[in-house]
């Protein structure tokens, strides 16, 4: 982890080129799509871009979670599964991954992150009690609700405008964290619940400042911090590039650095540890570990798979270390960077600054003319798939849900359209197609009409919801 940080070609020599840090050994055909058939697919669909059938899709930008394309290694490690019941060797590779990536002592597997989620929530919250997190993430927010907690956002306000250009937009406001102890009182937060990346904010990351000064206040009153690791490699590329005295330090020295201020952290490990699927739970408490070890087994499967088969696990410890190396990052976030300057080119309106997996169009940019109950981002995913079989995600007022309380909408500030790009999987040229795509949809924006919901399903909504157009 001491070794400097690794410059391209193009940078060792003073030119500003550089290319992806692999080449390609294997192709899956795409299928091109008629305007008819997409216009059926997607009635089919109720107009929820998680309905269509994925051989109705051009470029598949719906997720990062799960598409990555795995390496030679990861592939060759799939060969060498263990597949026994208990105490598999393949556990054993990941352990030691975590241990060595992210620092911390006892791991616990899951089969993906909201497995992981429910554990935690389950051991660490009693009812009643608050949960102050950097914005919410749907899974996350629901599983701390269902254990009986009471969610909180205490992320800085600066994260709930596109347009502010701040570096960090997702820190925590210390001062609401503060302000919630003071009137609720230590023995009534469960735990602060960090996420670096922060997905919902537009993949925005948090400073190691703010991180270390979380950690202080939380020992004083004896709260701990849990953090999710979803794209913690990413967010250690933004402190790197941003922060002060960081810019000589590799990925995987900064990444172990933020850990080493937090208590435990989980993963969903289909995002930054390029794999397809998997999960992890990791703390440094001892006797917090036997409850979580004691709960996996009774909702994933034994302590030593969590839900995996072997070959999973050697992927996903495989796949961690290769996303800890900077030239791997660079390319990553350097690809969703170039679409986002194809289209600031045209002005189209996203959240500024760019995150680290994905472009948020933001929605209301686009559909002034919409009420936000008629749902604009879900209306832009959907003309999006109209115009060229591209899948984005929907992430405004149907990925909120309803307060549980009052049962309204949240009419949260952010309407925004995810295009997420997956690791390793597209090329330059895709990313074009997706820019002009984009780019007609915005030229057209007058004509847009909107939605109105006409299935709703009780937990997780935009998964499932359906849809018609508005005439
Ligand atoms: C996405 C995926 C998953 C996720 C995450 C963060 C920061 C936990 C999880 C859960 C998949 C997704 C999930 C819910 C709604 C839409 C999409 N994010 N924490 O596409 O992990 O999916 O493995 O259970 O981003 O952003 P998992």
């Amino acid at each position: 982890m001491s070794e400097i940080v690794h410059r391209t070609m193009g940078q060792q020599s003073g030119r500003r080129s550089w290319a992806e840090p692999w080449k390609i050994k294997m192709v899956e055909p795409l299928r091109m799509t008629r305007r008819e058939d997409r216009v059926k697919a997607l009635a089919d669909a109720g107009c929820n871009t998680f309905l269509l059938r994925s051989d109705d899709v051009y470029i598949d930008l719906l997720t990062d979670s799960g598409t990555n394309a795995m390496s030679d290694r990861q592939w060759a490690g799939m060969m060498l599964g263990d597949e026994a019941y208990a105490g598999s060797r393949n556990f054993y590779h990941l352990e030691e991954a975590i241990q060595t990536w992210y620092g911390y002592p006892y791991v616990v597997p899951t089969h993906q992150g909201r497995g992981a989620e429910h554990l935690i929530s389950r051991a660490a919250i009693r009812k009643g009690q608050y949960v102050p997190g950097n914005m919410y993430f749907t899974t996350t927010r629901l599983h701390q609700e269902l254990a009986g907690g009471i969610f909180v956002d205490v992320i800085v306000d600066a994260a709930h405008d596109p347009t502010d250009l701040s570096p960090f937009k997702g820190d925590v406001d210390v001062g609401k964290l503060e302000r919630l102890i003071a009137e609720r009182g230590a023995d009534n937060i469960a735990y602060v619940s960090l996420a670096a990346t922060v997905n919902m904010a537009g993949g925005q990351p948090v400073s190691m400042a703010n991180v270390k000064t979380l950690h202080a206040l939380c020992q004083r009153h004896g709260i701990r911090l849990f953090l999710d690791a979803t794209r913690l490699m990413e967010n250690a590329f933004f402190i790197q590039e941003r922060e002060g005295g960081y810019a000589d330090q590799p990925i995987a020295a900064i990444a172990h650095e933020f850990c080493s201020h937090t208590d435990g952290a989980w993963m969903s490990a289909k995002k930054d540890a390029l794999v397809n699927i998997g999960g992890w739970l990791a703390v440094r408490d001892q006797s917090l570990f036997e409850e979580l070890r004691n709960l996996v087994v009774v909702y994933e499967g034994l302590h030593t798979y969590g839900g995996l088969a072997g070959r999973d696990m050697e992927a996903m410890a495989i796949g961690i270390a290769e996303s800890t190396q900077d030239d791997h990052m660079r390319a990553r976030i350097g690809q969703v960077r170039y679409l986002a300057e194809l289209l600031q080119d045209w002005a189209v309106p996203m959240v500024q600054p760019v995150g680290g997996h994905a472009i948020f169009l933001d929605a209301r940019g686009f559909y002034p003319q919409l009420a936000q109950s008629e749902f604009p981002a879900q209306t832009l995913a959907a003309e999006l798939y109209l115009d060229s079989g591209i899948r984005s995600m929907e992430r405004g007022v149907v990925s909120a849900g309803r307060d549980v309380e009052t049962g309204d909408h949240h009419y949260p500030k952010l309407e925004l359209t995810r295009l997420t790009i997956p690791r390793r999987v597209y090329t330059q040229a895709h990313m074009d197609v997706v820019a002009e795509s984009v780019k007609a949809v915005y030229d057209a924006r007058a004509e847009a009409r909107g939605l109105r919901m006409v299935y709703e399903p009780k937990y997780l909504r935009f998964f499932q919801a359906r849809f018609e157009p508005l005439s």
